[in-house]
């Protein structure tokens, strides 16, 4: 080869490699896994089903997507899903969602036990080049999991030790010091020098969950509910490391005084299991499932909080706190990437409009209280206040707003609502909101949400434009 063909050749190498080069940064610039999570019943899987419902439907009549700039363009081609890179990740079920919200009995998503994700493709319309049409395309991988599991995060700096004098504290703390079912006399009977017996540790475990899951079914749930896993397993619920329980006695002795126990004793075989369930549990979860994400949603039925008073609200920040301080977790365990995060409040069409922004204003006040013990967050944030599927509609009777609604027992309804502060209440406030009969509502009868229409929604479109605009550019 001459000299100058040479240099062409090498030139032509440079090229294809620059060219290589563009098209791998497009795909990561023009891609974004978003994490979608909130505590049980915060209205997870509903708000993702709205989400891709909007998108695939931006064509429809009753589609209202005015803050989503690429919609307001008509620059939307296409919206279609793709398998799922992970073929571990089970695939979230959109049609089975959305076609239980449709029609004339419309239903509710059943709720959700495990993980799962969705990926799309968002094909724009881009500027034309020498008058030929030209299209972009835009990867959302959107991941839906529990917010109990964010809240296990701060486990792993425990030591086995730490984590039961924690648990004794709550125990014997309100609320769950008036719960007929609290566990704590029969764990302190555990000795943790005693030799350990199958058994015993088999009944003290029914008894710990059976208590858990009462915690759960509070209304508002309790939301620090440790270890996650032990009511909300997900694919590990026979896993062997969930086999153990909180040595609440343990509180008495000093760490150098447990570690000399006999190798049979409960502190070692019960500090063995709790190892191995942040080892073999928390830690994959954090390291494979969560740190691919870069964007994150976290929904909070904040009217649902409000409604169970003080101590609920309280339960509720010490929850956000764990799960802020996840996605700012940067250290041997993995490295958190998430770059942006939206607080949302859900169902806001449970109260009228006027109070649409206090509520959004309450939840900023909430997680500015939440997360002021974490230094130095790197993150965005923004907060809004959203319903994925309105399910009222108001009207106007002596010049006041009403709302109308169907309840869960299928009777036509009329509602108001206290007025919601903008800020977190004081106690007095909080009194009207404890006798306040929070409507649950069925999803809006007859919506072809399957077919050729939009679920109708409040702010969705501000959700889509916070979480892809920038990348939909
Ligand atoms: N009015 C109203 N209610 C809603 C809305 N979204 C959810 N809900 C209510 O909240 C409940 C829980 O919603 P889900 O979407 O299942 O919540 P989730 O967080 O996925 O629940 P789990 O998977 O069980 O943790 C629903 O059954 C509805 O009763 C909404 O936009 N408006
Ligand atoms: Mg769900």
């Amino acid at each position: 080869m001459s000299n100058n063909g040479q240099s062409d050749y090498l030139k032509k190498i440079h090229h294809i490699t620059d060219d290589a080069k563009t098209l791998l940064n497009r795909a990561i610039q023009n891609r974004v896994c978003i994490g979608i999570t909130g505590l049980s019943r915060s209205g997870k899987s509903t708000f993702i089903t709205s989400l891709i419902n909007q998108l695939k439907q931006h064509d429809a009549n009753n589609a209202r997507l005015g803050g989503f700039s690429p919609w307001l363009k008509k620059r939307i081609v296409q919206v279609k899903e793709h398998p799922l890179e992970n073929r571990y990740l089970p695939r979230f079920d959109y049609e089975q969602a959305v076609e239980s919200l449709s029609g004339s009995a419309p239903q509710w998503p059943i709720p959700t036990q495990d993980i799962s994700g969705v990926l799309l493709e968002i094909k724009l319309a881009d500027r034309s080049w020498l008058g030929r049409k030209a299209t972009k395309s835009v990867f959302i991988e959107l991941r839906d999991y529990p917010g109990e599991w964010l809240v296990d995060l701060p486990l792993l700096k425990m030591s086995f030790r730490d984590w039961c004098i924690q648990v004794e504290k709550q125990l014997s703390r309100a609320p769950r010091n008036g719960f007929t079912n609290n566990p704590l006399t029969s764990l302190m009977a555990l000795d943790p020098f005693s030799a350990y017996d199958d058994v015993v540790i088999n009944n003290q475990r029914t008894l710990y969950i059976d208590f858990l899951h009462s915690c759960k079914k509070q209304s508002p749930p309790l939301t620090i509910i440790q270890p996650g896993r032990f009511i909300e397993p997900g694919a590990k619920a026979n896993h062997p490391a969930l086999q153990f329980v909180p040595l609440v006695a343990c509180a008495r002795y000093s760490e150098a005084e447990l570690q000399s126990a006999d190798d049979n004793s409960y502190f070692k075989r019960l500090e063995t299991l709790f190892e191995s369930y942040k080892s073999d549990i928390v830690k994959p979860f954090f390291k494979e499932f969560i740190e691919p994400i870069n964007r994150q949603v976290v929904l909070v039925d904040v009217l649902n909080v409000l409604h169970g008073g003080e101590e609920s609200l309280q339960e509720m920040m010490h929850a956000l706190e764990a799960i802020g301080e996840s996605f700012e977790y940067s250290g041997g365990l993995f490295h958190s990437r998430i770059d942006k995060v939206l607080y949302a409040a859900t169902k806001v069409d449970q109260v009228v409009s006027q109070d649409h922004d206090n509520v959004r204003q309450l939840l900023s006040s909430i997680v500015r209280k939440s997360l002021e013990r974490i230094k130095g967050a790197q993150a965005d944030l923004r907060v809004e206040a959203v319903a994925a599927v309105r399910s009222s509609h108001a009207q106007t009777q002596d010049n006041e707003e009403i709302l109308k609604g169907i309840s869960t027992d299928g009777d036509a309804i009329g509602f108001v609502n206290p007025q919601i502060p903008d800020h977190i209440p004081s106690d007095a406030e909080f009194t009207p909101f404890i006798d306040w009969k929070l409507p649950e509502l069925k999803p809006p009868k007859g919506i072809r949400a399957n077919q050729d229409q939009a679920i109708p929604h409040i702010r969705m479109d501000e959700v889509l434009h916070n979480l892809m605009g920038d990348i939909c550019r």
